[in-house]
């Protein structure tokens, strides 16, 4: 008689989540897919993915996933891991209620001895202090009706070359059974290594350390940018001479806003949690400011910019290249265009926007109708599209100054065109 497939259940079905059932079952595992968004749902039970990435547009219409927002399919399976966000609030206070919702959902539909993983990313305690006492009220006690873990995820929105099949991974788990279980399960999904921690706290810090090096390290380079641009110092080209050292370096680059949901948002959850054990994280707190101050850093340098060559922020047409927070995808959260719209706002400064990835939010149908439009480009997302821009039908439609957000575009050709160019630093 076959052997009965190891089952397991995703729940959230978004840029995280999706891979890992797609990959599951591409594994082997008899996967459900469980999320609230029922126009989601639709779209993957009839092979179309709802997000675009090259590794679920090719093998989500090969596998079989029983994709639904009804939660009673957790009782069924061996395994449940929670994929969902796990964002901060207006004050930047982590928000743990769609964890604690699946949680939630994974208890009203218990199953003796699952696997419950958390994947999304949460701060060193979460598990021990938020999760187990949900299960503990309601009389189920960990690594004896169920085993927890946590494996931080590590999915690069965009990235061609890496993704959930070969992504190196940490696992930390409630006891050695459950940290093998976990291990086990990812050792079959991933081709990669998988590092087993002492501890789930251990665990829950790497994903948090990780993205918190990323965000200081930004900061830093924003400061450079800041100073070097009062220097008369071109920052990207000292950045890419300190990364001609083979060794102990590391480049990153400035530009004028960190976004998304994780750079912007993961240290938040170690300064808060922190705190509550009087520690203050006064160096990553100090990087935060500096990467939120870049929005406002960019407006006052079109300011300038423009007050340079006699005209005011104030009435002048600004066209904005992009909306999203990252080059190449169009994902909006916590994207700095926001603030520099605001701030534009702000100034009474008449913006319009184009992104080729989220056309629904852009204000002109195409590059040439807000060149035509436009006193000054205000460039905030490195999209390849933008970066084909040619300084001359810039000339031809009459803008005056480019602003380079994310320091992408051709500066000496720009300037030999005869137009105003800034960038970030340089
Ligand atoms: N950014 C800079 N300067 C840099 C790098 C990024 O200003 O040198 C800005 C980007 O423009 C963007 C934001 O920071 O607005 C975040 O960019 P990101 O490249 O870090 O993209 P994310 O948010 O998709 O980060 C993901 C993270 N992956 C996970 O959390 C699993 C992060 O850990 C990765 O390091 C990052 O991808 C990556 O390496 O691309």
């Amino acid at each position: 008689m076959q052997k009965k497939k190891p089952s397991v259940c995703i729940i959230g079905l978004g840029y995280v989540g999706l891979p890992l059932a797609v990959q599951s079952a591409l594994k082997g595992y008899q996967v459900y897919g469980l999320d609230n968004d029922s126009e989601k749902i639709k779209k993957i039970n009839s092979g179309k993915s709802p997000i675009q990435e090259e590794f679920l547009e090719i093998n989500l219409p090969k596998v079989n996933i029983h994709a639904t927002t009804n939660a009673k399919v957790i009782r069924q399976c061996d395994v449940s891991i929670v994929c969902v966000p796990t964002p901060v609030d207006e004050k930047k206070i982590p928000d743990l209620s769609p964890v604690r919702g699946a949680v939630e959902s994974i208890i009203k539909n218990f199953r003796k001895g699952q696997l419950v993983i958390i994947e999304s990313t949460i701060n060193p305690g979460v598990c021990e202090e938020v999760v187990e006492p949900l299960f503990a009220a309601a009389g189920y006690k960990v690594n004896t009706d169920y085993y927890l873990a946590h494996c931080p995820e590590r999915i690069n929105p965009g990235d061609s070359k890496w993704n959930v099949t070969n992504i190196n991974r940490v696992v930390g788990a409630s006891d050695k059974k459950g940290l093998q279980m976990a291990a086990d399960f990812y050792e079959n999904i991933v081709d990669g290594q998988i590092m087993q921690m002492s501890s789930i706290r251990e665990a829950e810090a790497v994903k948090i350390v990780e993205n918190s090096f990323r965000d200081i390290n930004i900061a830093f380079v924003n400061e450079l940018a800041k100073s070097f641009d009062k220097l008369g110092i071109d920052v990207v080209e000292v950045i890419k001479g300190a990364a001609t050292k083979p060794f102990s370096f590391m480049a990153h680059w400035p530009s004028c806003g960190v976004g998304g949901h994780c750079i912007p948002v993961d240290p938040y959850y170690l300064i808060e949690r922190a705190k509550l054990s009087g520690f203050d994280h006064e160096f990553m707190k100090i990087a935060r400011k500096v990467n939120l101050s870049m929005p406002d850093y960019t407006i006052e340098l079109l300011q300038d910019t423009l007050n340079e060559i006699k005209m005011p922020l104030n009435g002048t047409t600004v066209g904005v290249l992009g909306l999203s927070y990252k080059a190449n995808v169009s994902d909006l959260r916590e994207s700095p265009v926001k603030e520099l719209l605001k701030l534009l706002k702000k100034n009474k400064a008449k913006a319009l926007v184009f992104d080729p990835f989220v056309l629904e939010k852009s204000t002109v149908k195409s590059l040439s109708e807000l060149f035509k439009k436009s006193d000054a480009i205000l460039l905030a997302t490195d999209h390849n599209e933008f970066k084909k821009i040619k300084p001359n039908d810039l000339k031809k439609y009459g803008v005056k100054v480019v602003i380079d957000g994310k320091n992408c575009l051709d500066k000496a050709a720009i300037k030999k065109a005869g137009l105003v160019y800034k960038g970030i630093g340089r």
